[in-house]
């Protein structure tokens, strides 16, 4: 299955609810009325009252310049306005590569991290992961688990082990063996938030020590069901460790995929990958058009 087809799979539920809501609000009239329940069935799905404000400004004046009458015109005018909205580089992945992944607990970190070792791997690199999550014996079980189905090499040590210097120990082996990319596991959870951002940067300084010439990335996992939470969450972080991306989880799970969306809005950083369900092929580079068009469920 390719990209695209995965993206609009895992859209399937925030698709339904945006093409029901607009085919019960929808007539030709486009009044104000017409605008108001569009804004309703928009902020629905998480996509943001920003968000929202600028997409009917928009459709508003499109509307009019390009004579749009049919319901069909008027989603495919949305998913061009989604799309400008979402337009974002990511970064090429050059050599070496060091991701860190971080996020609260139960977000999906480790799953997507297994997923995209595999993704990588399959484009070809060499690709190591480090079980910096510590704090549960349980974590580093897991991602060893992953390093299997993905055929990559892993680096752990004990749980309660110092994860900033295991990443110390990951990443010096990873130079000597001139590996491509190490992808981070941390603890989503310590015994409190301030110890979890002292580590985080603790591990952060160690990634800069060791590897400086680096293309160094931190990338915050997200729940899509999680809602409006999710945008406190990125603040958060963001101001903590400075964020370059985000990888959306459990897409396929929730009708609010509009909150990418809303991130973008708000503080301007680009999606990574989106998650769309368990298996080792689920995890999907994100391309604004295809995730457009999912959003409102039609096939261009
Ligand atoms: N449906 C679905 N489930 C997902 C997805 N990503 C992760 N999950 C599930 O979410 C649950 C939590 O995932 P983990 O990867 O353990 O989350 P974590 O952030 O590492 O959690 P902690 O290590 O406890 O902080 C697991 O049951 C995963 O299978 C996704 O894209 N879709
Ligand atoms: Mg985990």
């Amino acid at each position: 299955m390719g990209f695209f087809q995965k993206i609009f799979g895992g859209l399937k539920k925030t698709a339904a609810a945006v093409a029901n809501g607009i085919a019960s609000i929808f007539n030709k009239t486009f009044d104000d009325e017409f605008y108001e329940d569009l804004e309703t069935v928009l902020i629905s799905a998480d996509i943001g009252v920003a968000a929202t404000e600028k997409i009917i400004a928009d459709i508003k004046q499109t509307v009019k310049a390009e004579k749009i009458k049919t319901e069909e015109e008027l989603k495919q005018r949305l998913v061009q306005s989604i799309a400008e909205l979402l337009e974002n580089e990511t970064p090429a992945l050059e050599d070496p590569t060091v991701l860190m992944v971080v996020g609260v607990n139960g977000v999906g970190k480790t799953t997507s991290i297994g997923k995209l070792a595999h993704l990588l791997k399959e484009d070809g690199k060499s690709v190591l992961l480090v079980a910096g999550d510590t704090f549960r014996a349980a974590a580093t079980e897991q991602l060893t688990e992953w390093s299997e189905r993905a055929k990559v090499r892993i680096v752990k040590q004990g749980a309660g082990a110092d994860p900033a210097s295991l990443v110390f120990d990951a990443l010096t082996s990873m130079k000597a063996k001139g590996e491509q990319v190490a992808i981070v596991d941390t603890a989503g959870r310590l015994h409190n938030k301030v110890n979890l951002m002292a580590e985080l940067q603790k591990i952060d300084r160690v990634v800069g020590k060791v590897m400086p010439d680096a293309n160094y990335h931190k990338l915050l996992v997200i729940d899509a069901t999680t809602g409006g939470n999710a945008l406190s969450q990125v603040e958060y972080f963001h101001e903590a460790v400075g964020l370059d991306g985000i990888i959306l989880t459990k897409l396929d799970g929730t009708a609010k995929g509009g909150i990418v969306v809303a991130i973008k809005q708000q503080f301007d950083l680009p999606v990574w990958y989106v998650g769309v369900g368990e298996q080792l092929n689920d995890l999907v580079p994100f391309d604004a058009a295809s995730f457009a068009a999912g959003l409102v469920g039609i096939a261009d």
